[in-house]
């Protein structure tokens, strides 16, 4: 008979399931590979899931909805956290009343995304505990322990995932014995959720102290497994690292970090001890073996050139084997495009043509670099083209500055754009500055998703929508032109080269939906029976 509680699932549908099965109250987040995967889920579970403008409102919803007593999710990729980091280094000072989990994905090789930061190091930074799965299995079962222990110690918890863990496929066996999740309800506790330093400094204590415990806790929990097997040689490893060195070296021991802050730092002691040769195992910056060395275990570490990219199993065996040599690099593959008959192909060849200096930001379009546009000269993180656009247009040359443009995509100016052009109306460049918003009515770069632009929630269904035009006027800026970026059409164009000589203050929204989304859309519209 068919055993209804074991599923093949991804990393992000396991963690996906364990909150619903835990009963999380909300789950927010923003879009980013390879985390979008885990609300998107969970929504289609039944759980209440929304998309934020940005990852530091995600976790300042979350927040409260922790301090409210509930269960609370709040996703990320790697680079979100970054954004969130403010809210992040507190909420460990406040902890919570009822659980909050944090995912942060975080993409070794940067398959989809702008850098490789290895975010163990936030846990460590925040004071937060950390746990990091190896599977899928892992990845439902430490959802439901981060709760756990969110609950315990009152304190947010990190639970961190990689690309492989995300994205790959292992047997999940569910449990239906989770703690009932609380209701909630707020209970003051001004000393405890205020914090101006009076109350700060005794809860930053007070964090310390947590954070003992749990280290104390982790050094006898079951979390943390040793796989007994060859003196001669002992692995340390966590998350997927852990996969990888069970397939090249079977015959060696092992000690399987779960909860990898704070470390079990005795127990990871006494194993070194019991091997001959103990070398950790781990993808990116060296943590584990920078935070076991600093407290006097000797153990080896890999070499520089494998904290860049990936481990796989050819590599941890070359890592074992004091390999130096070079790495051959597999074969380029075909560089990405924009779909033939994109929108923004339009607004690129208009750029290029007039020599535009142009500084972008992350989306879809961000392939304007490549052949045959080569029209983007900068893309830093999310929101940074109008900044740096501005800061090109305050020191260049006249002459320079009159052509340099900031292009941003819809959901991106939603996320961190906004920000940047309160600065441009507050400091305009003596030349003026052009903003250029491609509205292509969804989030295309992460697999299509809503934003507070669509006038849709995640799961589609209609809210409230915020006008991009709107936006801009009620910033500030005069000149707000609203045009369709079409083959034929010289309307952009036009807009185009009217705010380029004006030298003032312009944004440009280039609307057009994505070609990919039409049919949804139309859906959307039939379905949607409240007014225009
Ligand atoms: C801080 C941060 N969060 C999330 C991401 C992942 N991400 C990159 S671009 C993007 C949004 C793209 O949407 P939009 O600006 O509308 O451009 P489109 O892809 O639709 O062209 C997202 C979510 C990221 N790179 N950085
Ligand atoms: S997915 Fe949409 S926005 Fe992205 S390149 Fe293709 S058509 Fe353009």
């Amino acid at each position: 008979m068919k055993d209804q509680n074991r599923q093949l699932l991804s990393g992000d549908e396991a963690i996906a399931l364990a909150a619903r099965h835990a009963g999380v109250a909300l789950g927010t987040g923003y879009p980013g590979t390879p985390s979008t995967e885990i609300l998107e889920v969970f929504s289609k579970l039944g759980g209440v899931a929304q998309w934020s403008p940005n990852e530091k409102v995600a976790m300042e919803v979350a927040i409260g909805a922790a301090f409210a007593g509930a269960r609370a999710l709040c996703t990320m990729k790697h680079v979100g956290l970054n954004v969130a980091a403010d809210p992040l280094f507190t909420a460990s000072y406040t902890g919570v009343t009822g659980a909050l989990v944090i995912v942060s994905a975080d993409d070794p090789g940067m398959a989809s995304s702008q850098n490789e930061q290895d975010n163990r190091r936030y846990a460590v930074a925040a004071g937060l505990p950390m746990l990091e799965p190896s599977d899928s299995q892992e990845a439902y079962d430490f959802t439901l322990q981060a709760i756990e222990i969110s609950e315990r110690w009152q304190i947010p918890v990190l639970l961190r995932v990689t690309t492989r863990v995300c994205h790959s496929y292992t047997v999940v066996q569910s449990r239906s014995d989770s703690t009932p999740a609380p209701e909630a309800s707020f209970a003051r506790d001004i000393r405890s959720r205020v914090m101006i330093p009076a109350y700060a400094r005794p809860a930053h204590r007070r964090l310390r102290k947590k954070l003992a415990e749990i280290q104390a806790w982790n050094e006898t929990s079951k979390l943390n497994p040793v796989i007994a097997g060859s003196p001669m040689l002992g692995i340390v490893a966590s998350g997927i690292s852990v996969m990888h060195a069970r397939e090249v070296a079977p015959e060696a021991s092992l000690l399987k970090l779960s909860l990898t802050h704070p470390l079990p730092l005795k127990q990871i002691e006494q194993f070194a001890k019991s091997v001959q040769r103990c070398v950790v195992i781990e993808e990116g910056d060296p943590y584990l073996v920078d935070a076991i060395r600093a407290a006097g275990v000797r153990v080896e570490g890999k070499a520089e050139m494998y904290r860049f990219g990936e481990l796989d199993v050819a590599r941890v065996k070359r890592i074992l084997n004091y390999d130096l040599t070079a790495e051959t690099s597999p074969p380029p593959g075909k560089p990405p495009q924009l779909c033939d008959g994109c929108q923004y192909r339009v607004v690129f060849e208009a750029l290029r043509k007039r020599d535009c200096i142009v500084a972008g930001d992350i989306g879809c379009y961000t392939l304007g670099v490549l052949q045959p546009f080569e029209a983007i000269d900068s893309c830093v993180c999310m929101g940074a083209s109008l900044g740096v656009g501005l800061g090109l247009r305050h020191v260049l040359p006249p002459d320079q500055a009159r052509r340099v443009v900031s292009v941003i995509g819809d959901s991106t100016f939603m996320h961190t754009g906004i920000n940047g052009l309160v600065e441009m109306v507050y400091n305009p460049p003596a030349t003026g500055h052009v903003l250029i918003i491609l509205d292509n009515s969804t989030t295309a770069m992460t697999g299509h998703q809503e934003h507070p632009g669509t006038g849709r929630k995640l799961n589609h269904e209609p809210t409230n929508k915020v006008t991009l035009e709107s936006v801009a006027r009620g910033i500030g800026v005069e000149r707000v032109f609203v045009v369709e970026p079409r083959l034929g059409s010289v309307e952009f164009e036009r807009a185009l080269d009217e705010s380029l000589a004006s030298g003032e203050l312009s944004v440009i929204i280039a609307r057009r939906p994505c070609i990919l989304i039409a049919k949804e859309l139309k859906r959307y519209e039939q379905q949607c029976e409240c007014p225009k």
